[in-house]
């Protein structure tokens, strides 16, 4: 009472919201006006922006969470009264008729899309200090993701425009959800890059909030250890990213420019444009509301399982089950050894990636109603078996693909399962996590993630007609992987595989094991070249150049490193590997026209 003299009116009805809600304990031991009047301040202007960032407010947040830790507390399964059974999704083969069908249908709806990255995550399992975004995609060339995902964009954009000869809309708009954790870096990142070639105005970005972190089942909120005046806060998760899309007025302005499409995708996979053509074709063609692309999942491995529930009442959905969840879920309904591979040596549920799709007008719908609200789950960790403390504070969160929970039985959820080597290697676990990863799993490393983009751009050229050695196993890290010729290329070069047909011809192409193919111009054309060695080429948009002959020199050798040598920087060691670039030839053309390396 004595202190509501030095707020204002709004933050008086806040802490009368706060005392309604049982968090008296936050003014419980404030001294008399005139002591701290700033700081008791600073905790009602924090209050104010937990209280707007939360689609129902902070009173909606505490009720959730009561809610939420009873039935924690009270061991309920979520999953109570459902059955889980593999769903049937559309099953793409890359390099195939149907895959060109769906990529051809995917490109003409590009220019309808917009692109969310959620990058709000710091990465912890990796370790890095960094943001993830900036991380070298692959060490050949040193492309970090975030330049990456910008040059596909604009890339398949442009396609689009080609497709429609012209009559289209040329500024796909790309939107980056940060937090207090990334937001800087990565403006600073685009800044100093001049956003990678994309205009400025083209790029949006969000800031997601934290969320209060909760001392007890009682929901009552978490006081700072570091300053009694404010509220411990942690990560919501991923799953802010609609409700910020809808609160930013980003997705009204999209519908009402005539957009269809959202293409959702994450911090670090440089494989996720080679199948999103392909899976904005097939949502497209099927008309689906929500398509969630995914990729054959080892039983363990830890990306969800997209899963059919089926409960007794008779509702039934197809959404993700997060891998913590699967195998208990499993072995409680009649499946003993729980989340195990079957005969195709995967997992029967496919794998969650997290590139989703979805169609603006019903997401928009529903969001009205919802205001992007998202299932949220806790996951509290107990002193012991009375779950009546809390081992440290928690908090809700809530995850991006749990967004089709709330939709009504009418709505259209499918998905498109890839090529388990086509569009999905992340970079999540640090060198010592990866190394422990079981046998056969991926690693989703630094390691893996560099080397399976070597592996996808050889099996493309392979299915192109190219003769690819076979690759080497090698260890780097205390991980196992394939190595195959290190091929790299621009997306001006291909985003497409039509693009890559287009621009492979002869039927005596062949590189070895030891190559390194680096392609940055765009209209470079392979023909009939034997590499055995490095080659390098660049060229202006407007030059054509053919590249043929043979090109044999020492190359660039993928060398073992010690991780702790400290003389190396981080974002090798975590690699396990360096670049030692021996001899290549290098060409480039600066003239347009016609030109040709005959080596
Ligand atoms: N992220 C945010 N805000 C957050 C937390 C994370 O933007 O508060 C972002 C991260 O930057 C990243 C993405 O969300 O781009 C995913 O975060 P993680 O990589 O930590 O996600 P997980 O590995 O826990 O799992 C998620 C899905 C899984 C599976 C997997 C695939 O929950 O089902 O799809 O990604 O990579």
């Amino acid at each position: 009472q004595k202190n509501l003299s030095i707020l204002s009116p709004d933050q008086v009805e806040l802490a009368k919201m706060l005392l309604a809600m049982g968090q008296g304990h936050l003014f419980e031991d404030w001294p008399d006006t005139g002591v701290d009047d700033d700081e008791k301040k600073a905790l009602l202007v924090q209050v104010a922006l937990l209280n707007s960032s939360y689609p129902g407010g902070l009173a909606s947040y505490i009720k959730t969470a009561r809610q939420l830790l009873a039935d924690s507390k009270a061991g309920k399964n979520p999953f109570d009264g459902f059955t889980p059974s593999v769903p049937s999704g559309e099953v793409l083969t890359f390099g195939d008729d149907n895959f060109i069908k769906y990529e051809e249908t995917g490109v003409k709806q590009i220019q309808n899309a917009a692109f969310v990255l959620v990058a709000g995550g710091l990465g912890e399992r990796l370790g890095y200090n960094g943001i993830k975004v900036a991380l070298p995609m692959e060490t050949i060339t040193g492309t970090c993701f975030l330049q990456h995902y910008i040059e596909s964009i604009l890339c398949l954009s442009e396609a689009s425009c080609r497709q429609a000869q012209g009559k289209c809309r040329r500024e796909v708009p790309f939107v980056i959800m940060t937090s207090d954790d990334t937001y800087a870096k990565t403006l600073q990142l685009l800044e100093s890059n001049s956003y990678f070639g994309m205009k400025s105005t083209q790029v949006k970005l969000l800031k997601q909030e934290k969320v209060a972190c909760l001392a007890d089942n009682d929901a009552r909120l978490a006081v700072d250890p570091n300053n009694k005046y404010r509220i411990q806060t942690k990560p919501h998760g991923h799953g802010d990213v609609h409700s910020l899309l809808y609160s930013s007025g980003l997705l009204k302005e999209w519908k009402d420019a005539g957009l269809r499409w959202v293409v959702f995708f994450q911090d670090t996979n440089g494989l996720l444009f080679k199948a999103i053509p392909a899976a904005l074709g097939v949502s497209a063609t099927k008309e689906y509301h929500v398509n969630s692309l995914t990729v054959p999942r080892k039983a363990k491995e830890a990306i969800g399982g997209i899963t059919r529930l089926t409960h007794s009442d008779g509702r039934e959905m197809v959404i993700n089950v997060e891998y913590n969840q699967l195998d208990p879920l499993l072995r409680a309904t009649g499946h003993p050894d729980g989340d195990v591979n079957c005969e195709t040596g995967y997992s029967p549920y496919p794998g969650n990636i997290n590139q989703l799709i979805l169609e603006i007008g019903p997401y928009m719908d529903e969001l009205s109603k919802t205001g992007g609200a998202i299932k949220e789950f806790v996951n509290p960790k107990y002193k012991d078996s009375t779950k009546t403390a809390f081992k440290s504070s928690t908090r809700l969160e809530c995850m991006m693909q749990d967004y089709p929970k709330t939709l009504p039985p009418s709505a259209k959820v499918g998905f498109t399962v890839t090529d388990p080597w086509l569009a999905y290697a992340p970079v999540k676990n640090n060198p010592d996590d990866a190394a422990k990863v079981p046998k056969g799993n991926p690693y989703h490393s630094a390691t893996s993630g560099e080397t399976a983009i070597y592996r996808s751009n050889s099996m493309i050229l392979r299915k192109a007609g190219v003769n690819i050695d076979d690759p080497v196993s090698e260890v780097f890290n205390g991980q196992e992987v394939e190595v195959w010729s290190r091929v790299v290329w621009k997306p001006k070069w291909a985003v497409t595989f039509s693009d890559v047909k287009t621009k492979v011809n002869g039927n005596n192409n062949s590189l070895s094991q030891k190559s390194t193919l680096v392609i940055k111009g765009r209209n470079v054309f392979i023909e009939d070249l034997s590499l055995d060695g490095t080659l390098v080429i660049d060229s202006v948009d407007d030059a054509e150049v053919k590249v043929g002959g043979v090109v044999q020199n020492k190359g660039w050798a993928i060398e073992n490193i010690d991780k702790e040598n400290s003389a190396l920087s981080e974002e090798v060691r975590i690699r396990g590997f360096k670049i030692n670039k021996m001899e290549h030839l290098e060409k480039s053309y600066s003239e347009p026209g016609k030109h040709s390396l005959n080596a």
